[in-house]
């Protein structure tokens, strides 16, 4: 047996449900790509979970969103999403940043050794724990919406391998990655700018994504004097989609930060893993 196909024998035996399109790749039928499935679980999984509130029940609630328009980008290239009021505000997409071929053994390894964690958020003095997982490596430590990372500068070889690509391609320096693993469909990160000051003005962010496909969306904000009088549904003004899968670039730089909002929406189906590198700089903490 191939080593290939024996990791799949062992991911389809471990964590993760079978995966149909998986099981048919792997019996030599079908031409369609195989979905991703996870390796088994890691020793750290199920112990690095903060202390969050008792599970709660699950009501199904319809999305009650307003998309007044969306724009949807797929294709490689340079988009100015937005030329005020800070400024120009500029995605850069670059579908296969990372050969097919390679995506799934760097999946693997990002799975397997980074240290993922379920940290918890704190929201007008409430704790949730977050619909995701997390792992930091960075000079120093980075904070936001009540969850603090340590600085951890023990980069594995593969983070540093990845930071050095794209370093060598986009021209950025980069001193910290926030890695995120989402463990299914419902894994998300809810609308949010990084907007923190330690990232400083109009940050460039590089995002790396692995695994399952996941749509990424980008909102505007609409100019303060009128937010403060709409319900938040109507508080933004333009849309933009994504689709990431694997091996694709995302870069927002400019004001995408100040004078939008981004999130990976929850999924009402079924989805595979996903990882994303969100590489930055990160300034040390001020008092
Ligand atoms: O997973 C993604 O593509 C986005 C992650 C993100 O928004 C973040 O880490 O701030």
């Amino acid at each position: 047996m191939s080593s290939d196909r024996r990791r799949r024998a062992r991911v389809q035996g471990g964590w993760a449900a079978p995966v149909p399109a998986a099981a048919a790749a792997a019996a030599g039928k079908g031409k369609e790509k195989a979905k991703l499935a996870s390796p088994s679980p890691p020793a750290w999984l199920g112990k690095n979970v903060d202390h969050g509130p008792a599970p709660q029940k699950f009501l199904f609630k319809e999305p009650q969103e307003v998309i007044l328009k969306y724009k949807l980008y797929i294709k490689a290239g340079v988009y100015d999403i937005s030329s005020e009021p800070s400024g120009v505000a500029r995605v850069r997409l670059f579908p296969s940043f990372i050969e097919a071929n390679q995506c799934e053994w760097m999946y693997e390894q990002l799975f397997s050794e980074l240290p993922w964690r379920q940290r918890s958020d704190v929201k007008s003095g409430v704790s949730y724990l977050q619909p995701r997982l997390t792992a930091w490596f960075g000079d120093f430590p980075y904070s936001y919406s009540g969850v603090r990372h340590e600085g951890n500068k023990n980069w594995p070889p593969i983070l540093a391998m990845l930071k050095e690509k794209l370093e060598e391609n986009t021209g950025c320096k980069f001193n910290s990655v926030l890695a995120n693993l989402y463990r299914n469909g419902h894994d998300h990160v809810p609308w949010h700018s990084d907007d923190e000051s330690q990232l400083g003005n109009h940050p460039t962010i590089a995002s790396l994504s692995f695994g399952d496909l996941r749509l990424f969306e980008l909102r505007k904000k609409a100019p303060l004097e009128l937010r403060a009088n709409l319900p938040e549904d109507y508080q933004y003004t333009e849309y933009v989609r994504v689709p990431l899968d694997a091996g694709t670039l995302l870069i927002m730089e400019g004001a995408c930060q100040e004078d939008w909002q981004h999130r990976i929406k929850r999924e009402y189906h079924d989805r595979g893993p996903r990882i994303n590198l969100t590489f930055r700089v990160i300034h040390p903490e001020t008092e």
